[in-house]
């Protein structure tokens, strides 16, 4: 008796299952189709976007050959503390932590290879966010300063600061031409 009910009962189901069955196919007929138009479309987009980004025109191709015969890296020297004072006499005469120099004039587009020696028997840093460069200088001594070298090619013109990014001299780390500085860089 109750397996006739539940047959009955499942003849019903079934035939509501069928007709949604159908309408679901349908939709998701539609959404399949969809997404292949919608798929390849896109994908074409993104072929001719790769083809166009990295086809040079004809004038690229002329300038960028022109950098492989400009003038190479500019050598710059930057020394921490360096002797004989260990530092540079701030205000009252008092002897700072210090870059230096502790500012720069550079140009837009030079490659600017940098070489600096840490006579501090404290690690500093020479960081410029807007330069992208952040290198850490390693303890050294006043007869035998730790060497590090750098590059770094400005991209832009203006006035650039950059600072040292470790805890040192408190004074010098607020004082511009000690810890921190400017690049000046021109067009
Ligand atoms: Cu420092």
């Amino acid at each position: 008796m109750s397996n006739e009910t539940t047959v009955v009962g499942r003849g019903t189901g079934a035939g509501e299952t069928h007709r949604v069955r159908g309408l679901v196919n349908l939709v998701a007929g539609i959404v399949i189709v969809a997404a292949v138009v919608f798929g390849v479309v896109a994908g074409a987009g993104a072929i001719w976007h790769k083809v166009t980004g990295t086809t040079p025109a004809p004038g690229a191709t002329a300038s960028a050959a022109a950098p492989a015969t400009a003038s190479s890296a500019v050598a710059v020297k930057l020394e921490i503390n360096p002797p004989p004072l260990g530092g540079v006499k701030g205000a009252g005469g008092v002897v700072q932590d210090a870059f230096v120099p502790g500012s720069f004039t550079m140009t837009v587009g030079q490659t600017y290879d940098i070489t600096m020696y840490n006579y501090d028997t404290q690690s500093h840093s020479w960081m410029s966010p807007d330069l992208n460069v952040s290198v850490v200088a390693p303890a050294g001594s006043a007869s035998s300063p730790s060497v590090t070298h750098f590059t770094l090619k400005p991209t832009k013109a203006g006035q650039i600061q950059w600072f040292c990014a470790l805890p040192c001299d408190k004074t010098a780390m607020a004082t511009n031409g000690f810890m921190r500085g400017y690049v000046t860089v021109k067009a």
